[in-house]
């Protein structure tokens, strides 16, 4: 058995930030891990140098579930997404290494596959309609075949989701937050204008996607949901809040699109009554914010039972470490929906080199064993950390709104 004796946390910033644990066993086995918590980055690297890597030494790294438990139920306080993004990334490094003693995918492991290869969806974004329209063509043209839309909203000068021109869309944006404007009435007269436009340029076989980024009340998701209902939308993401979770009832008294929700989840605790309630249709929790591949796979199993499939989050922000380990669980299961992908910058794909591959608007985790994935530590201490945050977002009268 591999007895864990060291365990790195290494912060680096190719193009931005990432926070990666690398633990290292006494016959050489390595596993890494992502704990990139974004805006709050030291936060975790600090839980897990200070408080979790001492409790790791000397201990079996073929015990994950057992590991997994000691780090939850052993910190007293429970969840939380720095507690749950540390437990991640341990998690992630140990199935790593499991994989790599077995000489097998992580995939493997975890059952098999379940299908050739994990559907994915881009992001088209431009200012205007037309803009978005032909950067959806460009993607199909790439071979995707479900793309997410997100256009400038007239009358205000950024709007979330949207590229600065000539730049990929990076929402960290400023050594100190920056400040957008939204209208929410604004917004909801553009949406439906843009996905009539993209399903009469793209056709029906295309699926279509938009991120509401938690802007709307309830009802006004609910008005949302219905005007796209007649471009079938293949899901609309974080329509309000969730923390208020009876409000998705309401939205579903009202429309039959489908909801995707939990990219700022970390616990099965915050997506159980949505899941059980039936109020959503996919579940956007994520192996690095919510415990790892052990805690989302127990996420997994239980949508399963309502027919809700996953939908991970997939930005810029999760490193390629945690986009393998969402592959190996995608693959896997058997209620995969969707994985969402924004390709990372080259600088970054050079720290962080990987197995899985796209092809076919698929990407698949690749035969590598263990994730596939490691950290050039060499090449990462070329790129030091900067601070940076994610925005705040206020109403045209000042308000404070949510980003
Ligand atoms: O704003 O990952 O669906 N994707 C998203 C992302 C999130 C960022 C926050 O760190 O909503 O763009
Ligand atoms: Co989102």
């Amino acid at each position: 058995m591999p007895i864990i004796t060291e365990a790195r946390v290494v912060v680096t910033s190719p193009g931005r930030n990432f926070v990666t644990l690398k633990v290292v066993c006494d016959d050489g086995t390595t596993g890494v891990g992502d704990a990139t918590l974004n805006g709050r980055e030291l936060a975790v690297a600090s839980y897990l140098a200070d408080h979790i890597v001492p409790c790791l030494i000397g201990r079996d790294a073929h015990r994950i579930e057992d590991i997994w438990q000691y780090l939850y139920k052993g910190a007293y306080w429970r969840r939380g997404p720095v507690t749950m993004t540390a437990i991640a990334a341990v998690d992630m490094a140990l199935w790593d290494i499991k994989g790599k003693v077995a000489g097998l995918p992580v995939y493997q492991l975890l059952g098999g596959a379940s299908r050739d290869g994990c559907m994915v969806y881009g992001h088209a974004n431009g200012a205007t309609i037309a803009d978005t329209v032909d950067a959806a063509l460009r993607h199909r043209a790439e071979g995707y075949r479900a793309i997410r839309l997100q256009c400038g909203v007239p009358g205000l000068a950024s709007t979330y989701g949207v590229a600065r021109p000539g730049e990929a869309y990076e929402p960290a944006d400023g050594t100190l937050p920056t400040e957008s404007v939204w209208s929410t009435e604004r917004y909801l007269r553009i949406v439906p204008e843009l996905f009539a436009a993209a399903r009469e340029a793209l056709g029906p076989d295309i699926h279509l996607l938009h991120d509401v980024h938690h802007r709307l009340t309830p009802i006004e998701a609910a008005r949302l949901g219905r005007d796209l209902e007649p471009y079938r939308p293949f899901w609309i993401e974080d329509p309000t809040p969730a923390e208020n979770q009876d409000g998705f009832r309401l939205i579903r008294q009202h429309t039959t699109t489908p909801i995707a929700v939990g990219e700022v989840f970390n616990s099965i605790w915050d997506a159980k009554a949505l899941i059980e309630s039936q109020s959503i249709d996919y579940i956007r929790a994520t192996v690095v914010h919510a415990g790892g591949i052990t805690h989302l796979r127990r996420i997994a199993a239980l949508a399963d039972l309502y027919q809700v499939r996953t939908g991970c989050h997939g930005a810029t922000d999760l490193s390629p470490v945690a986009m393998a380990a969402a592959l190996h669980l995608g693959l896997a299961i058997p209620n995969f929906g969707i994985q969402e992908l924004m390709p990372h910058l080259p600088v970054t794909q050079a720290v962080f080199p990987h197995a899985y591959r796209y092809a076919d608007g698929s990407l698949h985790p690749g035969d590598a064993p263990g994730l596939g994935v490691d950290i050039d530590e060499a090449l990462a201490a070329t790129h030091p950390y900067v601070r940076a945050y994610l925005p705040v977002n206020r109403l045209e009268d000042g308000t404070l709104w949510s980003w």
